[in-house]
Parts: C-alpha cells; structure tokens; sequence
C-alpha cells in the first residue's frame, strides 16, 4: 500500500469485528487486514505499521485441502508479531462477509479474488472489450458472493454510441447501476460518489485492457499503478497488473473528490475469463425476466430445455425473450450444477444475508452526472 499507511479503523476495523476478534486476542494475536497477496506472503496492515507475512504452520496444514481457506486481500488476519522478525505470522482469518470468488482455473475449487468487500465495480471497456455475456457472468459471480455489483462501462469517449451501449446494459442488469465513463478526460466520474464512501471496500475486476488501473490512478489522483496500451486490432490488454492490490483513498489527497476519501479500492490483473463459482438459484436470479417466466412453467422443477408447458420456451419462440440471453442462461445453469455439492450451505445463506444488507446500504443510487473530477 503506497503513501500513508492507513490506521486499522481506516481500513475499516468495526466493534463488530473486534468482538469477533475475541477468541484471538486471548491467544495473543492482534488483528492485521491483508493489503496484497504474492505468491507465497502477504502484505499486511495491523497497528504498529505495514509488513509482509506469512502463514503458519499449523495454518498451512489446516488449510492444504482448500484454496479458499487460504488468505485473500480484504480479509481480516490474526498475527502474532514479532518486532524483530522480517515477516511476520498469520495464524488464523476473521470469517468472511461478502466475497468475490471464481471457480480456480487450475482446479475445481473455489478461489477468492477479494474478501470482505462491499462493492464489485465490473470494468468494461466499451472498445471490443464490451460483451453482454461477459457482464452477466461477473453479475451471477458478485451476487453468489453477496456482494452489490455496479457496472462501469469505461472508454465512452471511443465511441458514439456509449448511451446506447448502457441502456442495452441496462436491460439486462437488472438492479445494478450501470454507468459510463471517459477516464482520459476523466468525465463521468461524479456518478461514482454514491459508492465511493469511506471504510468501504470495493474491487475492481474485468478484463486487461479495460481500464481497471487507470480509474485507480484518476481515483487515487497519481499514477501509482503502471498502465499500458492495448492491442489495436483487438483491443486485447497486455496484462499489466499482475497481483491483487488495495490502495487506501486518502481523505485530503484527492483532486476535488473529497466524498471519496476514505475508501479502500482492489486492483486486480485482468481476466481471461472467469469460470462461475456459484449456485445455479444464484444464476437464476441473475436472469431475471427468465426467473420471472419460470414461474409460469407447468412444472415447479421446469430446466426450461425440453419440458412441455415451459413458459422460458414459449416466451423464445415467440420472440419476446432474446435468444443470446437464453443460451448465457443455460451455460451459465450448466456451469454451476456440479459446484451444487461443493459449497456448504451455511456459508452460501451468510452471503445472501449479506448480500440483503449491502443492497439496502448502498440504495441512494445517484443520477448519472457528467463532468471531470
Ligand atoms: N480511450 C480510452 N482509453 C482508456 C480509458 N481508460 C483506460 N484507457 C487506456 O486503456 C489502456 C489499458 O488501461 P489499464 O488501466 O492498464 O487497463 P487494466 O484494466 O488495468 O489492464 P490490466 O492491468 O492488464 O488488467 C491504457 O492505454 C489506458 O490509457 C478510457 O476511458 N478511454
Ligand atoms: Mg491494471
Ligand atoms: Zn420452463
């Protein structure tokens, strides 16, 4: 984390969290939230200042069958420290709040990009980067993790039709607020003010190229993380960013937004795509109109492919519901059946609870405005 190291309220340490933190302190440990992961330690944040750490032992035998038992950025730490040691040591992790988790491209099980988030901001550009089907997966994927979506089409100075993009957007996003952005002349940056607040934490996810770091840097009012061009033919990023990172908005750095200060964003490399890992009811609410229609089906367990009295079906054939929307529907459905048996059920009720709170929190969605920062 650059610049000012943030206290541990700033980063967003609550009385809640302290009670929960009781079981640890008897041990010794104090709390730490984890700032950016690399490949086998953590930078940390806990009150006597910014460190790197590592797991433990017994941790890393407790946590060797899961993936996503293992520290994320945005989670909560309890560390023992030691004032001479050049790392120190994370023996245990807070339970999660929201998460935005994806099925580990290596593997079949669940990883988490970032922990206990309020926000996912889903970057798309609106070069060849924009893509519908794309959108709905990050949606299913913020939902399942209980956390609010906000979509940001990025790059509006680069076409003409940026306002038709984001009403297609919109028709199919559901409640998610969707909004344009130009972040080489920084124009559209005023709508940000309703989710931008302090002490949340919000991560920023899309693919390379879309412009993730560069909002950051506009944010952050410096160019803290390197960018870099994308492709001309393709508009293919080069995947500049290459580890998850939370940067601390400073309260009084900022270049006339001061409402921002105080929030934590998440930088994240760009993604080739993101396999879902959710549950398919998370997907259904996804698609609305087709969650809506299914009540309809003649049979409550309706999978809306080839059942007789299917409502999803009739509404396709008649033409007033869109075919493309339908197909994402179904891969997506068919992605997440065989996750079904993996995630346990009480951690999937938590994050819909969460997910209840961080929507009525965060309901004053603004009018879009224009103008720089
Ligand atoms: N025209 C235009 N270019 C933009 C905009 N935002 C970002 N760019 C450019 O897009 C390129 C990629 O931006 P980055 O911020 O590096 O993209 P990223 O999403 O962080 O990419 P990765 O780190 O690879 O995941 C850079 O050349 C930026 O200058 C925009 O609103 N309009
Ligand atoms: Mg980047
Ligand atoms: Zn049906």
């Amino acid at each position: 984390m650059p610049q000012k190291i943030p206290t541990l309220k700033e980063l967003g340490w609550t009385p809640e969290l302290a009670e929960s933190f009781k079981d640890f302190s008897s041990e010794n440990l104090i709390p730490a939230r984890v700032v950016a992961e690399h490949r086998s330690a953590y930078d940390i944040i806990c009150a006597n200042g910014a460190y790197l750490a590592e797991v433990s032992g017994v941790f890393r035998r407790a946590a060797k069958k899961s993936k996503a038992q293992f520290p994320a950025v945005g989670d909560w730490a309890a560390l023992s420290f030691n004032p001479g040691g050049q790392r120190q040591t994370i023996h245990g992790l807070l339970p999660r709040k929201a998460v935005l988790s994806r099925l580990d491209p290596g593997g079949k099980e669940e990883q988490v990009l970032a922990a206990n988030i309020d926000i996912v901001f889903i970057v798309q550009g609106l070069d060849d980067d924009y893509n519908l089907k794309r959108m709905e997966r990050y949606l299913a994927a913020a939902r399942a993790g209980g956390a609010t979506a906000v979509i940001i089409l990025n790059k509006s100075d680069l076409v003409s039709d940026a306002e038709s993009k984001a009403a297609e957007v919109r028709g199919r996003s559901q409640d998610a607020p969707v909004l344009l952005l130009d972040s080489i002349n920084r124009t559209g940056y005023e709508a940000l003010d309703a989710y931008i607040k302090a002490g949340r934490t919000i991560v920023l996810v899309g693919s390379s190229g879309a412009g993730k770091s560069t909002i950051i840097n506009n944010l952050m009012g410096s160019d803290l993380q390197r960018i870099a061009s994308v492709r001309e033919d393709d508009s293919k990023g080069r995947h500049t960013t290459t580890g998850r990172k939370m940067f601390f908005l400073p309260a009084n750095g900022l270049p006339r937004h001061a409402s921002w200060g105080g929030a934590l964003l998440i930088d994240t490399p760009g993604m080739r795509g993101l396999e879902l890992w959710a549950e398919a009811d998370t997907v259904d609410e996804t698609f609305e109109a087709i969650h809506t229609l299914a009540a309809e089906c003649r049979f409550g367990n309706c999978s809306h492919s080839n059942e007789p009295g299917c409502a999803v079906r009739a509404a396709l054939e008649a033409g007033t519901l869109d075919g493309a929307h339908y197909d994402n529907y179904l891969k997506l459905r068919a992605e997440t059946a065989f996750l079904k048996s993996k995630m346990d059920v009480s951690e999937r009720l938590k994050r819909k609870d969460r997910a209840k709170k961080i929507s009525k929190e965060i309901k004053d969605v603004p009018k879009r405005k224009r103008g720089g920062i």
